[in-house]
């Protein structure tokens, strides 16, 4: 028996929870969501509230402007936000958002996307205030996870300004659940900037409506087994040189290249097998 239970009968046994990371895991595992403070004083926070503005700035100048992205309704995301300013980078490789990565899908985890995520002000809808999984279009229940959301909190998240709606459980079932489910059961996550709130990425969530004048900023940040592919090609897309640091050049997907030719599956296991 670990832990003590006061008023109970009949247990004897109980999940073991030490610290913030055990919490959020037993939180994750049974409810398909939980929060998480990321441990950021203000000044980081302020630093990463710059680099997010940068960052969102220079990718859509690079995409061609609001003109471009608006017709197939990427105005309010920004793709690989650290692409753009390497601050931001900080926020996937937090150790807690790691640790629980790891802990939940296993050894090895590959960054499948980070995304800057602006929920829009003044009632207007974005391509994120729709039920959806992060593995989406998947109709199955996996008995450990394969995927893991930190979506970080660079603005309070508020009732009034769109914090994300979740349907706690449904991680754990095949089928988006019914009106009448939804409408009894959905929980907004109402969290303070810093925060990470942290989904199975099978768990149904939404944005919700932001009805303040100030838009609402996130950075997703989504972690998956090697077996999955990534949203975007990130090691073609940052180049060979990016990193050499092996631990980030594996999260980074560096050595989950799917060989073109046999050619290039022999000498893959040449050099595993040659160390
Ligand atoms: O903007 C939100 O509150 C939710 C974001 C979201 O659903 C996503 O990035 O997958």
């Amino acid at each position: 028996m670990t832990g003590h239970i006061t008023q109970s009968y009949g247990i004897r046994e109980r999940v073991p929870v030490e610290n913030p990371v055990d919490a959020a895991i037993e939180s994750l595992r049974t409810l398909g969501y939980a929060l998480i403070d990321g441990g950021y004083d203000e000044t980081e926070l302020a630093a990463f509230s710059q680099a997010f503005d940068a960052a969102h700035a220079a990718a859509h100048a690079a995409a061609g402007g609001r003109e471009t992205l608006e017709p197939i309704d990427e105005h309010n995301t920004v793709r690989v936000p650290f692409a753009y300013d390497r601050r931001l980078l900080a926020l996937a490789l937090n150790p807690r958002i790691r640790e629980i990565a790891a802990r939940l899908i296993g050894g090895y985890q590959v960054l499948s996307q980070q995304n800057g995520v602006i929920n829009p002000p003044d009632f207007q809808t974005y391509n994120q205030a729709a039920w959806h999984r992060d593995l989406p279009y998947q109709h199955v229940v996996f008995s450990r996870p394969l995927a893991i959301n930190a979506l970080f909190c660079l603005d309070e998240f508020t009732t009034d300004n769109g914090a994300t709606l979740v349907l706690p459980a449904t991680h754990k079932q095949e089928e988006f659940p019914s009106e009448q489910f939804v409408g009894r059961c959905a929980i907004q996550v109402t969290a303070p900037r810093g925060c990470y709130i942290v989904l199975d990425s099978m768990i149904f969530h939404t944005g919700a409506t932001n009805r303040t004048p100030v838009p609402r900023r996130a950075v997703n940040n989504v972690y998956v087994s090697p077996i999955l592919r990534q949203q975007i090609d990130l090691p073609a897309f940052l180049g060979e040189h990016f990193t050499d640091d092996p631990d980030l050049r594996r999260l980074l997907g560096y050595e989950v290249a799917t060989p073109r030719s046999d050619a290039e599956y022999f000498a893959e296991r040449r050099r595993k097998l040659q160390g």
